[in-house]
């Protein structure tokens, strides 16, 4: 890890602030001290390493765009991003939970949430003494969040709360759950749940292949007695929990290029001192297609994200626009993996090495947060008109 040098092949770097090479420098070389080590062994334990919780407070990865009033960075789009990049390079279950605390939590109490809501919660997200998840999917409606069945009931001095969400990221050890959730009409409101409340469990889910120094459960609410408190006054309907996926999806478009960069970067490194036939395996015209097309894509997917970063510092990027670039950056990713995988030949599918972890994750990483078909289709509404989900 200490070699980790990150191709930058069109002088991106250029296009930075001071600012933004500082944060990323910041993260990456807590990444290398602090997950790097130790990343490997908790992955094969399938367990997450809390002790990191800490230095992911420090760097700035909860809250990299809220206001420092209430605890957050207060740093723009591009250093969000860059944020999420050095982290994923360290492993994809790192940035999901930052993703998760950033986006998915402290966004919608920011947003749709109320001053109390905000002064009560978000200090206490961003410096990491609280955890939070983000309940939207359900066993029985996963690309199709709106046909949710989870609901409230108002009883005049509390909400009651009845239903189950699947695949829940942090959820084992989450102190706050962002719960999406239909009240007696069918409309969908964001409720804040919290771990003491009686008639909420949060099982674990086991037996991953995939983000397994990730935490994933489930949330089930059996007649739990919210207060009215916790419900988000500010937002409702299905364009709410879809508000607080935009910005996770732009942060997971820099993530992949970390985990992209990581493989490309030990494949590259690899196939210039692994001689096979008298010579580096790098010399040979085969290998080199692979990693000259692996910058081209990274160097692509760099530019994509930097400037959709640019179009969301003003406020300009659509969803659609956030889609096509989670889509096609996590693709990029994934197959750079399983190409990287294939210079390191049998030394690659150990421990060893990251990449086969990398390859693994975004597994995930191309499902969650819409899969790779609802991506595309998101686009093909836009470019036609025509809506292919009804
Ligand atoms: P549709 O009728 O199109 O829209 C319903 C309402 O939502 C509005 N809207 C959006 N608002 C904000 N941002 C967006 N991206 C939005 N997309 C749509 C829309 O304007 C409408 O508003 P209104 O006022 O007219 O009611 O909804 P649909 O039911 O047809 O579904 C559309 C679809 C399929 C694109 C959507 O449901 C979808 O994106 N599905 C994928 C589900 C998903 O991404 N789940 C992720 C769960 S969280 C997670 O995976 C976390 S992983 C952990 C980590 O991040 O590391
Ligand atoms: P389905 O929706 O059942 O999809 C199955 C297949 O059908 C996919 O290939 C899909 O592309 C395809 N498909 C579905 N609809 C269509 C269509 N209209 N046209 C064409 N093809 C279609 N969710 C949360 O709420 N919070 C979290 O923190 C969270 N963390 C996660 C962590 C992990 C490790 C994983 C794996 C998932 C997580 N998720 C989370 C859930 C994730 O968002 C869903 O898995 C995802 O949205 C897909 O839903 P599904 O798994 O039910 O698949």
């Amino acid at each position: 890890p200490d070699l980790f040098e990150a191709p930058d092949y069109y002088n991106i770097d250029d296009l930075l602030s001071e600012e933004h090479k500082l944060v990323r420098d910041a993260a990456r070389e807590w990444v290398k001290r602090d997950v790097s080590p130790i990343i490997e062994e908790y992955a094969q334990r399938a367990e997450f390493p809390k002790q990191i919780i800490k230095g992911l407070a420090d760097i700035g990865a909860f809250g990299p765009y809220i206001p420092e009033e209430y605890g957050g960075a207060g740093l723009d789009q591009i250093s969000y991003g860059l944020i999420m990049q050095e982290i994923e390079r360290g492993d994809s279950g790192v940035r999901s939970t930052a993703s998760v605390q950033s986006s998915l939590v402290m966004y919608p109490i920011w947003k749709y949430g109320n001053e109390a809501q905000r002064q009560k919660y978000l200090p206490k997200l961003a410096s990491g003494e609280w955890m939070g998840s983000f309940g939207l999917t359900e066993p029985d409606h996963g690309s199709n969040p709106g046909g949710m069945t989870t609901h409230f009931k108002d009883m005049g001095d509390h909400y009651l709360l009845n239903g189950a969400k699947l695949w829940i990221s942090n959820s084992p050890f989450c102190d706050v759950a962002v719960v999406w959730a239909k009240n007696e009409e069918g409309r969908i409101h964001g409720l804040v749940v919290e771990r003491d409340m009686e008639g909420f469990s949060t099982p674990e889910t086991h037996n991953k292949w995939s983000l397994r120094a990730s935490a994933t459960g489930e949330l089930i609410f059996q007649d739990v007695k919210v207060p009215k408190e916790n419900l988000l006054p500010n937002k409702s309907g299905l364009g709410a929990p879809l508000g607080c996926l935009d910005s996770a999806r732009y942060g997971i478009a820099w993530g992949a290029i970390g985990a992209a960069m990581d493989c490309y970067d030990t494949a590259l490194r690899y196939a210039k001192e692994r001689i096979q036939f008298g010579k580096p395996i790098a010399g040979f015209q085969l290998q080199q297609k692979k990693l000259a097309e692996m910058i081209t894509e990274i160097t692509k997917a760099q530019l994509l994200a930097f400037r959709l970063g640019q179009l969301k510092n003003e406020n300009r990027a659509t969803s659609a626009q956030i889609s096509m670039a989670k889509r096609n950056n996590v693709e990029m990713a994934i197959t750079i993996a399983r190409e990287a995988r294939q210079i390191l030949g049998g030394m690659g599918i150990t421990g060893e090495y990251s990449i086969m972890r990398h390859m693994m994750n975004l597994e995930s990483v191309i499902t969650y947060e819409g899969t790779h078909d609802i991506h595309l289709l998101i686009t093909g509404l836009d470019i036609t008109g025509l809506n292919a989900f009804k």
